[in-house]
């Protein structure tokens, strides 16, 4: 069979269709996204799939489809499974029928996060056996092999990514099909499927020796493998997982490796063993000490995240080649550790060109994005912003200034709520997105309705999830296939759900916006305004069009600058142009310019003449 280059995101979607997984359910987050994308492009003819409108709602249809005997498989990124933590807690009770497995995506170092969470512990808290791939390959292989001991325990099993086995491509060699032939029927099993407290206790019985089994199993499981040096030498013996070991292996190319791949729950007899053959353990991973203080529990004298009270690797952040070159130049430098250690070798220079400093190029909002025009209009206020997390959330960066929190999905209306309650001296306003708002928002609003809140509540329907690369949700009429769906309306749920004062605005009309505004916020009332107009990157709605500066009209003065446009660019001495390839033709900035020195061309006219 042919080899295929292949992300880990490709790798774990290919994994699934080879072992015969019927269902795939998500919700969108870097970096797990491209998972259920791969699945819905070349898998679709054997696996269902959905992006549902939050994590919890995929993991339960997930665990819906394996309670069928059918293979189930979630994605989501790893603030997704605080989201899915409460089906999650009890799944590992009822157990599963059909192979079960989350992939849960972690971020170290948050390239696209808001936090950094070790996805590990989540498994240890839910007592669930989690599986760390290093590579593509792996994490293909770890699919099959998660749903068969998903299945001959009948356990959920967490597949533990992170962004660089996520996006990482490497060479995958893939595997037979799996035709698994089985009836799916639910099967009637209330003892064991039904935790009402007198069948609850029973399942944490049989949860403990579940965990007892799995843990004997993870010890002489192929996914955990001891890889000794050729010299036999026997000195150091470095215990690692998912891309740590990759970077174990360049940096202590001479030391015994313990390599995780099912990290819990803890292959003890193989941990100790390991331990007890060699003189000095070393644990490197990535984020949290999750197996170097199991170590420790277990009597091993390990050095970790620090060797006394020197910091070793950090326990934050993505780990790296360099990261781990320090550590062991203070491992070589260490008295209790410099016999079996030499300093790192240092690439020669010749083979590490020396680069170009990049210019730094911070986050902002696309030219033409929607965003821009209402909280430009939103700023003209006195209020507290309670921002979401989206596209939108770089509203809080310079020329726009305009968002005060951010917590979580959701946390853009009720945080404004909160705020609102206390008796704020302040207007509240709480923004988030489309996709935002069918994840968690809506729940946000009824609070607000039914409780007497009179915060101004705005939605940024831009018609599609933007800020993880462009996905559908139950707002934008169509599934995850392309196909035409139901297309639940903003305001019709804010009616349904009480909200009587619910208007629809195109952040793109400035002074409307701000009208709109004033009456929302003035009011003491609550109120949803609907600010609709789509992402310029999914639907350009005028590509032969661009703005120009007439540069005989324009009178230096900047306010055009304020508006953050990155195709309003400042030449020289405040000479302003518009950068006809990134222009959106949003012409918002037409509204801002008092001298009309903007103005709108066809770039297929005869001089590209202005229009
Ligand atoms: C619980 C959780 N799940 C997923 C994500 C990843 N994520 C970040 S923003 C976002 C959706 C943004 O879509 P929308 O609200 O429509 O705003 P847009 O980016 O389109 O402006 C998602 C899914 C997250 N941060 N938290
Ligand atoms: S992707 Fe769309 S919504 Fe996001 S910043 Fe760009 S234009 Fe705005
Ligand atoms: S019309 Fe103006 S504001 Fe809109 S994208 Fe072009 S330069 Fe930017």
């Amino acid at each position: 069979m042919t080899k295929k280059l292949l992300s880990g995101n490709e790798a774990i979607a290919l994994g699934a269709y080879e072992a015969d997984c019927s269902a795939a359910t998500g919700y969108p987050g870097t970096p797990s996204t491209e998972i259920l994308e791969n699945i819905s492009k070349h898998y679709a003819d054997k696996i269902y799939c959905e992006w549902s409108p939050n994590e919890k709602v995929a993991f339960e249809a997930a665990v819906g489809a394996s309670t069928t005997g059918a293979r189930a498989i979630v994605t989501m990124k790893h603030v997704g499974l605080n989201v899915a933590a409460d089906p999650l807690m009890t799944l590992s009770y009822t157990g599963v029928a059909g192979g079960f497995i989350a992939v849960v995506a972690d971020d170290p170092g948050m390239n696209s996060s808001q936090n950094e969470q070790d996805t590990r512990l989540f498994a240890h808290f839910a007592k669930v056996p989690v599986l760390e791939p290093s590579d593509s390959q792996e994490a293909k292989d770890f699919v099959k092999v998660g749903f068969e001991i998903s299945e001959q325990f009948g356990t959920p099993v967490i597949l533990r990514a992170t962004t660089m086995v996520s996006h990482s491509r490497c060479v995958v060699e893939p595997g037979t099909l799996m035709a698994l032939n089985r009836p799916h029927s639910f099967q009637r099993d209330p003892q064991r499927l039904v935790p009402i407290p007198a069948y609850a206790r029973q399942m944490r019985v049989r949860l403990d020796e579940r965990i007892e089994r799995l843990q004997k199993a993870a010890s002489v499981s192929s996914l955990n493998r001891i890889e000794w040096n050729e010299s036999g030498d026997r000195g150091v013996g470095i215990v690692t997982s998912s891309s740590a070991y990759q970077y174990v292996k360049e940096v202590f190319p001479e030391a015994n490796v313990l390599k995780l791949g099912w990290c819990y729950p803890f292959p003890d007899e193989l941990m100790l063993a390991f331990a007890d053959a060699v003189e000095q353990v070393v644990v490197v991973e990535e984020l949290d000490n999750f197996v170097e203080h199991h170590m420790k529990a277990l009597g091993i004298a390990t050095i970790g995240k620090k060797i006394g009270d020197e910091k070793l690797v950090p326990n934050y952040g993505a780990l790296d080649v360099d990261v781990l070159k320090k550590a062991r130049k203070q491992l070589s430098e260490n008295p209790a550790t410099a016999k079996y250690f030499t300093a790192p070798t240092e690439t020669p220079k010749a083979e590490r060109p020396e680069l170009p400093t990049l210019p730094n190029r911070p986050p902002v909002l696309c030219p033409g994005c929607p965003h821009r025009g209402l909280f430009y209009a939103l700023k003209k206020f006195d209020v507290v912003v309670a921002g979401d997390i989206g596209c939108y959330s770089l509203a809080v960066a310079p020329p726009l200034n305009c968002m005060d929190t951010v917590l979580c999905m959701g946390g853009g209306f009720t945080v404004a709520h909160g705020i609102d309650c206390a008796k704020n001296d302040r207007p509240v306003v709480g923004v988030l997105g489309d996709s935002t708002f069918f994840h968690s928002g809506m729940t946000g609003l009824s609070d607000i309705v039914y409780n007497k809140g009179k915060s101004t509540l705005i939605v940024l329907d831009n018609r599609i999830t933007a800020m993880t690369g462009h996905q559908e949700n139950p707002g934008t009429g169509k599934t995850i296939m392309g196909e035409a769906t139901y297309e639940a309306k903003i305001e019709d749920i804010a009616k349904a759900l009480g909200m009587k004062n619910v208007v629809t605005i195109s952040p793109n009309q400035l002074d409307h916006t701000t009208a709109t505004l004033k009456t929302a916020i003035e009011s003491d009332e609550p109120w949803l305004v609907v600010v609709k107009e789509p992402c310029p990157l999914a639907f350009r709605k005028k590509p032969d069009h661009r703005v120009r500066v007439n540069q005989e009209k324009c009178k230096k003065c900047g306010a055009c600058l304020k508006f953050g446009c990155p195709a309003i660019e400042l030449k020289g001495d405040k000479t302003v142009t518009v950068n006809e390839t990134l222009c959106a033709a949003c012409d918002v900035c037409m509204q801002i310019c008092k001298f009309g020195a903007f103005e709108s061309c066809d770039i297929n006219s005869a001089k590209g003449g202005l229009a």
